[in-house]
């Protein structure tokens, strides 16, 4: 089937849903048929959180680009959210200055391998000035830099049958993006603010910056990167911590 055509059935099948219920189970259909449904799909805001996900996977082009700012307009405070681990292995790597940590690219990938902060740091870097908007209702503009998630997944290999990243910090913070978000060219691996080292209120060594998506997607304190078929078997299988309290996994703007 033409890619035209089932667009085209499933915006059909959106509209179906104002109908009514009948209406949301035939889109839900259609949806999944078509890869549309996000992982936390169920319980009483599932058919809204389907709606919301395949409308946006419809009718915005996969890798249209989140704005981009100019230095002038960086913010000059950066609000932070959330504290740095203070369990586990997280303040041995801080206090020698994370030289013997490593971030673990594994799972469905021909060669999975662990990276240095210095390795990363060799690899070509981007910078970019985007806003970070968090559901509490701030946000702030700042620069940037890292190596996109794209070059190290084409340095591990990703295997036909993965369709989500997973992104494993020190703390519980955890999350998952779909595959075309985590091959989108704004989307890094983050060791770089504003012209410095990445400082550890905002997510040191190194954290995602993913900037088409609200602000708790952009997990900080990475450990690891897990690329995977399903998220089911992950913590409670709505692919990522924020649906277990009331967020939704796919947090697009
Ligand atoms: N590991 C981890 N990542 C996290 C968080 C967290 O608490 N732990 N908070 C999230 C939230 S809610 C937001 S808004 C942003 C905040 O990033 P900032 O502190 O750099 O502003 O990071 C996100 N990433
Ligand atoms: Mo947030």
């Amino acid at each position: 089937m033409s890619s035209s055509l089932s667009r085209r059935k499933l915006i059909t099948g959106g509209w179906a849903a104002a109908g009514g219920a009948a209406g949301l189970t035939a889109a839900a259909r259609l949806a999944r048929r078509y890869g549309l449904i996000p992982p936390d799909w169920r319980g009483i805001w599932g058919p809204g959180e389907t709606l919301t996900y395949a409308c946006q996977r419809i009718l915005t082009s996969e890798h249209s680009l989140a704005r981009e700012f100019s230095r002038g307009e960086i913010s000059q405070v950066a609000p932070v959210s959330g504290r740095p681990p203070e369990k586990g292995p997280y303040r041995q790597f801080l206090a020698d200055g994370f030289a013997a940590w490593r971030l673990m690219v594994d799972g469905l990938v021909a060669r999975p391998a662990s990276f240095t902060l210095a390795e990363l740091k060799r690899y070509p870097a981007r910078t970019q000035i985007t806003e970070q908007t968090c559901e509490a209702g701030w946000s702030f503009v700042a620069a940037w830099t890292g190596v996109p998630l794209s070059d190290l997944m084409d340095r591990v290999g990703v295997l036909p049958a993965a369709r989500y990243a997973v992104f494993l910090p020190f703390d519980d913070k955890w999350d998952s993006l779909d595959l075309a978000d985590a091959w989108h060219p704004q989307t890094l691996i983050a060791y770089g603010m504003n012209g410095q080292d990445l400082p550890v209120d905002h997510g040191a060594p190194v954290r995602l910056k993913i900037p088409r998506q609200l602000g708790y997607k952009n997990v900080k304190y990475l450990s690891r990167i897990l690329l995977i078929d399903t998220l089911r078997p992950i913590g409670k299988g709505l692919g990522s911590a924020a649906p277990e309290h009331g967020y939704s996994w796919y947090a697009g703007i």
